[in-house]
């Protein structure tokens, strides 16, 4: 008994250390898009259930490794153990409700993330990944550009497609990923909030240019967007 209680308070300080480095921890960059809260928030959940795990798992190792280490004296073997049905039914049980309820929390986030927004029209934007380099076709504006220009608070819908191999749309500041498929359309949602640079990248090994498969990205007021817009060539 004795034993236990110090392995729950072992376990309990170095969890709530883990924990509390978890969600205080700047460990993803800025959040810019309103979709990538709910990413972060379920990261954070994650990686706190995780510690928790990893602080039982590791301390009682290396609680049992000291506490309990062969004698120098002790010559004898350690009693034979043959399993034991009710922990065997609780290390099962617990990971799978853990699973589960993650899955449930995480399709719900899926859900909330790629949600057309009912409030404002959507600015298309068409995305052309190609072995390496990007293309960007707004077709409400009749323009097709090299950057990605965004008026800030508007939701944007793209709509996205390979034109050789699988590319994948990914600003690391908004977080979602999104596969660019050659023969199909793929659809990504995003409403940034933060006016600034930012950068596009390739997040699929796309071949030797892979790595330099970049596109810059404007996050803008909306008046300043109407007016690079009226800037580009028709
Ligand atoms: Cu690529």
């Amino acid at each position: 008994m004795k034993h236990v209680s110090i392995l729950a308070l072992l376990i309990a300080l170095v969890s709530t250390g883990l924990v509390v480095v978890f969600q205080n921890a700047h460990l993803t960059p800025t959040v810019a898009a309103t979709q990538a809260l709910a990413v972060d928030d379920l990261f954070k959940l994650e990686f706190s259930i995780a510690a928790v795990i990893l602080s039982i798992c590791l301390v009682t190792l290396v609680y049992s490794i000291i506490v309990f280490r062969r004698r120098a004296d002790d010559e004898g073997d350690g009693p034979p153990i043959h399993g034991h049905t009710f922990l065997e039914a609780i290390w099962t049980l617990i990971p799978l409700a853990i699973v589960v309820a993650l899955a449930i929390y995480g399709a719900l986030v899926l859900a909330d993330i790629t949600r057309a927004a009912s409030s404002q029209p959507e600015l298309e934007v068409k995305v052309s990944a190609s072995q390496w380099s990007w293309r960007f076709e707004y077709p409400q504006y009749g323009i097709a550009t090299s950057q990605l220009e965004l008026p800030v608070n508007g939701p944007v819908v793209f709509k996205l497609h390979g034109t050789d191999v699988i590319h994948s749309f990914w600003v690391p500041e908004w977080r979602i990923k999104m596969d660019a498929v050659p023969g199909m359309e793929t659809v990504l949602r995003i409403t940034p909030t933060k006016v600034g640079k930012y950068k596009l990248l390739c997040a699929e090994l796309c071949g030797l240019g892979h790595a330099f498969m970049e596109a810059p990205v404007a996050v803008v007021e909306e008046a300043d967007f109407l007016n690079w817009v009226k800037a580009q060539p028709k």
